[in-house]
């Protein structure tokens, strides 16, 4: 009688799931695309925290990337706005329940085109939220038009080189007051999966900027966003090594060389720096860095700026702790006499 070997067991999280829940729909985006790598990191991310998806919104706007929700967290709740509006409805469900863990998808479109005042008051405001930006430099839902992310020269397959200058998401983000920025590359599966790791564990925006390649329209030569060039042009600011809270891990560092930053909810975060002068905690120098490596038209990848301590926009509100959603309504109606005091002081 044949005997069959027993079934490798399953790996599980720390809250005892495997990794199948943590996946979405299947893609409908184009083979190769960069957009389906991300996705499949956040599924890394999200299962190797053990994050309990029933207190996870993801949220997004209008794009390719914007269609990435679907694909991942299959048991996350989910919202899928309108073009760039995608900070605005995060604002709102985080006020309303300040205990979600918010995950937003948007595009260099979404972004930087029509959803700029969005992203622009998001992040000045530290509101407690991953953004990602997947970062393809072209509106790929829209066959490919340029985007305000497109690079100075970068070629489209037919037609004339971009000639207006690049919004620098991640310098930006930082200006405004960000609390981690990072960049990374879709096809860099290690650097992105700790960055999305320890911005599970920043609280404040963390804004992520992944450059994925759109490998229907702009992923030729003379693109400055296709695989070939940024693999040829990544130049990592540090490696990024991250130690969970609930992984009881001690790392041997070289002093001096290596940054070690502790974050929110305890979680470590060991920078090692690769340029001489690089710190992560200082927002001068990583606006430095992100000019002079765009001057050489090369790509500042890794966590560029973390500043854990800063307190984020539910926090400066002074909310109550219990979430605002599951108040009863005396307690977030001013009661009649209250409102009749109002009016009479009007008279
Ligand atoms: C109000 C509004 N204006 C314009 C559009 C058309 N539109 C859909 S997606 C898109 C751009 C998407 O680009 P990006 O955010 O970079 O996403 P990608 O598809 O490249 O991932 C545009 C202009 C729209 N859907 N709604
Ligand atoms: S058109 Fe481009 S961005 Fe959209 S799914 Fe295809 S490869 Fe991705
Ligand atoms: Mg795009």
């Amino acid at each position: 009688m044949a005997v069959t070997a027993p079934e490798p067991a399953k790996k599980t999280n720390r809250i005892g799931l495997e990794m199948q829940p943590y996946r979405g729909g299947k893609t409908t985006l184009c083979a190769g695309c960069g957009h389906n790598a991300i996705s499949e990191r956040i599924i890394d991310a999200f299962f190797e925290m053990g994050v309990d998806q029933r207190q996870v919104i993801k949220l997004s706007g209008i794009g390719c990337s914007s269609k990435s929700p679907a694909y991942f967290l299959g048991g996350a709740h989910g919202f899928n706005s309108v073009h760039g509006r995608m900070p605005s409805v995060g604002t709102g469900a985080l006020l309303a329940n300040r205990k979600l863990i918010a995950i937003g998808v948007s595009g260099d479109g979404d972004t930087g085109a029509i959803g700029i005042g969005q992203f622009v008051h998001l992040m000045r405001r530290n509101v407690p939220l991953i953004y990602i930006i997947e970062d393809n430099g072209c509106y790929g839902l829209t066959k490919g038009q340029f985007s305000p992310t497109a690079d100075i020269g970068s070629k489209p397959k037919s037609g004339a080189a971009n000639e207006l200058q690049p919004i620098d998401t991640c310098a930006l983000a930082i200006q405004l007051g960000a609390s981690f920025v990072a960049r990374s590359f879709s096809g860099d599966k290690k650097q992105l999966l700790s960055i999305l790791k320890a911005s599970l564990s920043h609280r404040g925006t963390a804004m992520i900027d992944v450059i994925s390649p759109c490998v229907t329209f702009n992923d030729h030569e003379g693109s400055t966003k296709s695989y070939a060039y940024v693999k040829d042009h990544d130049e990592p600011v540090g490696e990024v090594s991250f130690v969970p809270f609930f992984e009881d891990i001690s790392v041997e560092y070289e002093a001096g060389s290596t940054r070690e930053v502790q974050l929110h909810d305890g979680s470590k975060l060991y920078l090692r720096k690769l340029a001489d002068d690089y710190d992560p905690t200082d927002k001068l120098a990583a606006t430095r860095v992100l000019h002079e490596t765009a001057r050489r038209g090369e790509f500042a990848t890794g966590i560029l700026y973390v500043e854990p301590d800063k307190d984020d926009f539910v926090t400066l509100l002074d909310l109550v702790d219990e979430p605002l959603s599951t108040l009863p309504l005396d307690r977030v109606r001013p009661p009649r006499a209250a409102l009749d005091e109002i009016m009479e002081g009007l008279k």
